[in-house]
C-alpha cells in the first residue's frame, strides 16, 4: 500500500480533459478570477508594456490565424508532431501567448534554454523535429547557426520583439516578427476548427510542450507534456494556495485577491513555464517579465512594480543574502513571499534571508519537468526549514528502497515515486526510457520514478512533510539548470587525450553543484604535463558547451573508471569516494 496519510492533501477538483491549456486559463468555470478583476497577466518589466487578458486572447487568436496561413497548417489536419515550433528566446510577454497560438493551430511548442549554444540548440530542435524557429534579437546569430545545421531556411526564423534596450544595435530587419504576424492575422478570417478530438477528451491528452530533461540517466530527452498535465498542475497549485489566499483576502478586507509575481525564471524551463507563468496568470496575478538576471535591475523591478511574490532558485537567494548593502538601497517592502525550487535550499541560506527580511515567507517547492512541476511545496503557515512541504492536491507518493520494498513509516529514506494527473505522457522517441521511468500500477495509477531520495517526517504541528535527502540519479543541477553527465562524458570522449571518463556533481557554495570529470588518459597523451592536459580538456568543454556545463568542479586523472560486470559505470562509488575525501 502506498504510504499516504489520509488527511494529507486537500481534494483536487476534477481536471477538465476536453479543453486546451489556453481555454482553461480564461474560463471562470474552473475557478480563475474574473477577467475584468484580474491584473494584466504579462507586463514587460523593462519597457513597461503590458497586455490586458482581453488583449492576450485577441493577440493569440490573430497570431494563430497568421501562422496557419503562413505554413498552410490547419488545426484539424495532421498530427501535432508535424507542427512543432521551436522557441529559443529570453523571457518576453509574448512567450506564453506564442505557445498558446501554436496550440491553437494544433501544434507543439518545443522550448529550449536560452543559455544553449548553437550545438545544444541544434540537438534539441533536431530531436524534436522542429520546422520553424522563434527567437529574439539577442539570440538570432546562434539561432541562424543552428538553423543552417538543421536545414531550416532563414525565412522560417522569426523574432519575438523585446524591449528596445534588448534589441539595440542588433539587426533583425531580415526577419518577420511576431508583431507582423499579429497585424496580419487581424485582417484574416477567424479560423474554423472542426477538430472533434477536443470534445472527446483526446485533444487534452496530446502533447502541448516539449521541455528537455535527462531524467534518471542518459542524454536530454523531450518530455511530452500534455495540455491536461499543465492544466492539472495549475489547478493543483491553485487549490493548494486557496486557503492561504482566502485568509489574506479576509484579513485585508478585500472582495478579490491577486498578487504581482516576478517572471524572471526562464519560461523554457518547467518552473518558469508552469509555476511562474501559467499558475500566476490563472489566478489572475500579474507577472512582471524580465529577460535576464541582473541583480540591481531585479531589485529595482521589485521596488517599481511592488512585486509580492518572488520565484527564485537557491543561487539567487544566496546572492540576496550576500549583498545586504545593495539590497538596503531598495524598498522591497511589497514582498510577501519568496518561493524557491529546482535545487535544495540550505537551512543557513534560509536563516540568512530571514535575518534580512523577517516578514517574508520563505517557501520551497519540489518537482520535476516529468511532473509538469510541483509535487509538493510548503505553505505559509506550515514552513519547516529543509522541507519541501506537503503534497499538492491529487498527488500520491510511494517511497521504495533499493531492494524494491515499500517504506511505510516516517523518517526512512527511499526513492520517491509520484502519481499525479500532472505526470507526463513520456519521453519523445524513447520507449525504453519511458518504460523505465513511468510505471503503470495495478491500482490504475501511473507512477513516475523520480530518481530522488526522500523521506516523510511529521512536523511539530502534526503535518507530514517531504524532505528530499539525496539524488540517486546521475543528473547534476548547476544553479537549478540540468546538466546530464552522459552528455559531458560523450563529449569528453571526443578529445584525443581521453580514453575513458566519468562526470559527477560536486557541491559548490554558490552554484549548488558543479560538474567534475574523472579522466583516464589515452596512452599517447601520458607524455604531456597533467596541468596542460587538464587545461586542454577543460577548454574542449568550454568551446562546445554552454557556460553552466563547464567543469568547474575540476578534472582528476584516474587509472580506470570503475564499472559493473555489465559495463555500467559505478557512479555512486565515485560519488561516495568524493564525498569521503571532502569530509576529511
Ligand atoms: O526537471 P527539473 O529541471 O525540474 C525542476 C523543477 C523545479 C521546481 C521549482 C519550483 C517548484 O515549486 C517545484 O515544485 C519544482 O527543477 O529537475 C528536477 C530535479 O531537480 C531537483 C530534483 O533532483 C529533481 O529530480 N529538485 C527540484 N526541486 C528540488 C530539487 C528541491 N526543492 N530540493 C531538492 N532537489
Amino acid at each position: 500500500m502506498p504510504f499516504v496519510p489520509p488527511s494529507w492533501t486537500l481534494p483536487l477538483p476534477e481536471v477538465p480533459d476536453s479543453i486546451s491549456v489556453e481555454t482553461f486559463m480564461w474560463d471562470e468555470k474552473y475557478g480563475r478570477q474574473s477577467l475584468s478583476s484580474s491584473e494584466n497577466p504579462f507586463t514587460d518589466g523593462l519597457a513597461g508594456r503590458t497586455y490586458t487578458p482581453v488583449q492576450v486572447k485577441e493577440r493569440v487568436d490573430h497570431l494563430a490565424r497568421a501562422l496557419c496561413k503562413q505554413f498552410g497548417w490547419r488545426p484539424d489536419q495532421g498530427s501535432e508532431y508535424d507542427k512543432i515550433i521551436g522557441i529559443f528566446s529570453l523571457n518576453t510577454i509574448d512567450y506564453v501567448p506564442l505557445t498558446w497560438a501554436i496550440h491553437r493551430l494544433g501544434g507543439i511548442a518545443s522550448c529550449a534554454s536560452a543559455a544553449y549554444n548553437a550545438d545544444e540548440l541544434t540537438y534539441q530542435m533536431k530531436d524534436s523535429g522542429a520546422k520553424v524557429l522563434f527567437t529574439c534579437a539577442a539570440l538570432l546569430a546562434t539561432t541562424l547557426t543552428a538553423a543552417k545545421k538543421l536545414g531550416i531556411p532563414k525565412e522560417k526564423v522569426f523574432i519575438l520583439p523585446m524591449a528596445p534596450v534588448m534589441q539595440q544595435g542588433l539587426d533583425i530587419s531580415a526577419h518577420k516578427t511576431l508583431e507582423d504576424f499579429v497585424t496580419e492575422g487581424a485582417k484574416l478570417e477567424p479560423m474554423q476548427s472542426t477538430d472533434k478530438s477536443w470534445s472527446k477528451g483526446e485533444g487534452a491528452r496530446r502533447t502541448a510542450y516539449l521541455c528537455y530533461s535527462s531524467g534518471t540517466s542518459g542524454l536530454p530527452k523531450g518530455v511530452m507534456i500534455s495540455h491536461r498535465n499543465v492544466i492539472a498542475n495549475t489547478l493543483q497549485i491553485a487549490t493548494q494556495e486557496t486557503p492561504n489566499r482566502n485568509e489574506r483576502m479576509k484579513s485585508l478586507n478585500l472582495k478579490s485577491y491577486t498578487e504581482i509575481a516576478l517572471g524572471l525564471l526562464p519560461m523554457s524551463h518547467i518552473y518558469g513555464l508552469v509555476v511562474g507563468s501559467h499558475a500566476g496568470a490563472f489566478r489572475g496575478d500579474g507577472v512582471i517579465v524580465l529577460p535576464r538576471y541582473d541583480f540591481k535591475l531585479l531589485l529595482k523591478t521589485i521596488q517599481d512594480y511592488k512585486i509580492n511574490m518572488l520565484y527564485l532558485v537557491p543561487p539567487m537567494i544566496i546572492h540576496l543574502t550576500k549583498s545586504k548593502e545593495i539590497v538596503k538601497q531598495f524598498d522591497l517592502s511589497s514582498v510577501i513571499a519568496c518561493f524557491t525550487g529546482a535545487a535544495p535550499l540550505g537551512k543557513e541560506t534560509a536563516d540568512d534571508l530571514l535575518k534580512i527580511f523577517p516578514d517574508w515567507a520563505v517557501r520551497q517547492g519540489y518537482g520535476l519537468t516529468e511532473t509538469s512541476t510541483v509535487v509538493c511545496s510548503t505553505v505559509p503557515n506550515d514552513i519547516w526549514f529543509g522541507s519541501s512541504g506537503s503534497l499538492i492536491p491529487g498527488t500520491k507518493v510511494r517511497l521504495v528502497t533499493v531492494e524494491g520494498n515499500e517504506i511505510t513509516g516516517y523518517d526512512q529514506p527511499g526513492e520517491l515515486w509520484v502519481a499525479s494527473p500532472s505526470v507526463v505522457l513520456g519521453y519523445l522517441h524513447n520507449d525504453k526510457a519511458t518504460k523505465e521511468t513511468f510505471i503503470d500500477e495495478k491500482d490504475g495509477l501511473r507512477y513516475m520514478r523520480t530518481g530522488d531520495e526522500a523521506l516523510i517526517a511529521k512536523s511539530p504541528n502534526g503535518h507530514e512533510h517531504i524532505f528530499i535527502t539525496d539524488r540517486i540519479k546521475e543528473l547534476i543541477k548547476v544553479k537549478g539548470n540540468q546538466v546530464a553527465p552522459a552528455e559531458l562524458e560523450a563529449h569528453l570522449l571526443t578529445h584525443p587525450a581521453v580514453n575513458d571518463c566519468v562526470v559527477i556533481g560536486v557541491p559548490s557554495d554558490r552554484e549548488g553543484e558543479v560538474p567534475k570529470a574523472f579522466v583516464v588518459k589515452a596512452p599517447g597523451s601520458i607524455e604531456e604535463s597533467d596541468a596542460l592536459l587538464k587545461r586542454q580538456i577543460a577548454k574542449h568543454v568550454e568551446d562546445h558547451k554552454t557556460d553552466y556545463k563547464r567543469l568547474r568542479g575540476g578534472i582528476e586523472f584516474i587509472d580506470e573508471v570503475p564499472k559493473s560486470a555489465s559495463g555500467k559505470i559505478l557512479r555512486r562509488l565515485i560519488r561516495d569516494q568524493e564525498r569521503e575525501k571532502m569530509r576529511k
